[in-house]
Formats: C-alpha cells, sequence, structure tokens
C-alpha cells in the first residue's frame, strides 16, 4: 500500500494553504523582547561564572541560536572552560551551588545524563535554560543551522511548521523514542536539498571552505558565507503549502527506511550498508536513520525503537492525508494527540 501511493499527485489547490500555514508560522516566531530576556540572563550567567572561573565564557547554542526557536523556547547555555581534563559533574555541581546562592529557581545538577547538564529558572526573565559544558559540537552545528537558515526563508518556515507539528502531536520527545528538534531540522535541510531544482546547497560539500574548527578531533568544514547564496533556491518555485505537504508525503510513503540513512553532509545518497547502520547493536537499531553532519557516526534516529517507529510513520501518513484531503487541515493537522 505504501509503495502505491508514492505516485499521488499533489491537490491541485495546495497553494492555497500557503497562506494559513504562513500565519501559524509568523505566529510561532518570538517577539524581540523575548531575545532581549535571553541575553539578560546570558549576562547574569556570565558574570556569576567568570566571578568563579576567571577564563570560562559561556555560549548560546539550541533553538535560541539557530533561528529555528519558537516562541518560548527554553535557552541552552555551553559553559566553556579552557582545560580538557576536568570533571564535568564536579564543576556543575559547583556551578549548581553559585545559582542556587543567586537566587535562581529550580536548579538541578543533572551529572548522570549523556549530556550532563545543569537546568534552571530565571525568576526576573522567567526563562528557563540548560547549561552545559565544552559541548563545542553543538555550538559548531548551531552554526550550521543558522546559516542554512539564512539561504531560503522556506526552510525556516518549513522548520517552525513541522516543529509545531511534532510537539502537537507528541512525536517530540527523545525519551519516548521519537526524535529531537535538531534532527527535525536536519530532515528538513536534506528535504530541501533534493527537490528540483534544489531549494537548498550542500555547505559542506562547497568548493571553497570558509569555515573550518577541530572540535573533538572532529573537522567541521563548510562554505559559511551564506550571503553569498541567497539566490540559490531562486528557481525552485514550489510554495511552502506545497513543501510541507512534500515533506510528509516523502516520509510517510517515499523515504527508503530500510536502505537509506539522511545526510546533509553530502548531496550522493548514504546507504545504510556503508556505515554498518543495518542492524541492531547495542540499543541502536538504526531503523529510522539522520547522521549528524558533523559527527558522522552519531545516528540521531537511534533512540527511535520498534515501538515508537511505528508512531512515526503513522503520524507522517496522518499529516499527509490531512494535507491531501481535507478541506480545511491546518486545525487538524496540528490537532493535540
Ligand atoms: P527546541 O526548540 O528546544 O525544541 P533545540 O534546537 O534547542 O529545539 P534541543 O533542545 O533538543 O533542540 O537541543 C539543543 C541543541 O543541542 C540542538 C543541537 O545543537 C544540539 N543537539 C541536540 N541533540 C543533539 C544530538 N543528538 N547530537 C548532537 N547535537 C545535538
Ligand atoms: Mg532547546
Amino acid at each position: 500500500e505504501r509503495v502505491s501511493r508514492k505516485h499521488i499527485k499533489c491537490r491541485a489547490d495546495i497553494d492555497m494553504l500557503t497562506v494559513p500555514l504562513l500565519r501559524i508560522y509568523e505566529s510561532l516566531i518570538p517577539p524581540k523582547e523575548e531575545k532581549e530576556k535571553q541575553m539578560q540572563l546570558l549576562t547574569s550567567l556570565e558574570k556569576l561564572v567568570v566571578n568563579e572561573w576567571p577564563h570560562a565564557h559561556l555560549c548560546l547554542f539550541g533553538s535560541c541560536a539557530n533561528s529555528f526557536g519558537v516562541s518560548n523556547s527554553d535557552v541552552d547555555v555551553c559553559l566553556v572552560l579552557r582545560d580538557a581534563d576536568i570533571d564535568k559533574s564536579e564543576i556543575l555541581l559547583k556551578l549548581a551551588e553559585i545559582l542556587q546562592s543567586a537566587n535562581f529557581q529550580n536548579v538541578q545538577a543533572l551529572t548522570r545524563a549523556r549530556v550532563p547538564i545543569i537546568k534552571l529558572k530565571d525568576p526576573v526573565t522567567g526563562v528557563s535554560c540548560d547549561i552545559c559544558i565544552n559541548n563545542v559540537l553543538a555550538v559548531v552545528n548551531t552554526k550550521l543551522l543558522r546559516d542554512y537558515a539564512q539561504i531560503d526563508v522556506r526552510l525556516p518556515q518549513l522548520a517552525f511548521i513541522v516543529k509545531h507539528w511534532a510537539k502537537s502531536r507528541g512525536v517530540n520527545e527523545t525519551y519516548q523514542g521519537t526524535l529531537s528538534s535538531y534532527a527535525y531540522v536536519l530532515m528538513c535541510i536534506h528535504f530541501l536539498q533534493h527537490r528540483d531544482p534544489p531549494i537548498l546547497p550542500c555547505l559542506q560539500e562547497a568548493k571553497i571552505v570558509t569555515y573550518q574548527q577541530i572540535v573533538d578531533n572532529i573537522e567541521c568544514a563548510y562554505f559559511d558565507q551564506v550571503e553569498k547564496l541567497k539566490t540559490f533556491g531562486s528557481d525552485n518555485k514550489e510554495s511552502v503549502a506545497r513543501l510541507v505537504w512534500g515533506f510528509f508525503h516523502y516520509w510517510a510513503y517515499c523515504h527508503d527506511y530500510a536502505n537509506t540513512v539522511v545526510s546533509v553532509r553530502t548531496k550522493n545518497t548514504v546507504s545504510k550498508r556503508s556505515k554498518d547502520w543495518t542492524r541492531r547493536i547495542g540499543k541502536d537499531r538504526h531503523l529510522i536513520c539522520i547522521e549528524d553532519p558533523f559527527e558522522t557516526s552519531h545516528d540521531l534516529g537511534r533512540v527511535v525503537d520498534k515501538y515508537s517507529i511505528k508512531v512515526l510513520r503513522e503520524e507522517f501518513e496522518r499529516a499527509a492525508t490531512i494535507l491531501q484531503a481535507y478541506p480545511n487541515p491546518c486545525e487538524k493537522l496540528f490537532e493535540p494527540f
């Protein structure tokens, strides 16, 4: 049945859905005051940190810095310490103590998590925040996403709509086996790189490298002068509505889950076999494969298990069907699960 739907044509009046979808996109964009509150929080955190560790600094990463942040998102902060062999738990516990004395609320040090963090809430701005240590790769992948977002506005439009859908439908919960926001944005970039004509280039395959850093022994290099690529996607005239439909249709009926890996790093199709992601290794089942652009041994789909893959695929099909067949699909598409 899945194969037979692969060649379904998009409804003739699809472009009519662009106006209501863009209205939703615009309603999700954070107001200017929110950025100001985030910077205010960052400044007060930085003062406390530098007081204790004079050579440290703080970086924003994640959706408050990658331009895929909707209104009221948590702020992700990375504490960068020069010293490479530090005990992260010890530092986090010390920092938690400092933050508590400075009257931050709900301060929690999660030292046993895969990425150890402190969670807190700022009583002054009301902003919630996660702080991690020396997660420089996340700072670099944040920049890559932000750079892609500058090239064609249809990327942030599509990604905001997909993230909003995923949150509404309960499929943006990595601890329940569904995908992270970061994974959804990579899926959107990959989808737009493969339109015909393409809407996005592949920045890591450009002939000229203008940004280069070695982080945790991984070479991160790509073309980051994206202001020169503003017209890259202009030969493609597809509307946002057509792309939203196409995205869900692709993940519902066209993606080859058994054999292929989504990789924004390269324009070529990457096979699961070439990465040895064809079978379960430990907890990693590789049922949907999304390669991290820099940490290429990392499959962002590894959280997905045999139950949640079914939930995900049914949700992709539901979204595709609603967009295809409903007279007013927008409300239904984002209906809470
Ligand atoms: P939200 O708006 O918070 O949902 P986000 O982009 O901030 O979206 P997360 O809070 O899940 O997403 O993650 C924060 C950042 O951490 C995003 C990305 O730079 C990095 N990150 C998240 N998951 C991974 C991962 N599995 N591998 C590498 N980097 C990751
Ligand atoms: Mg976040």
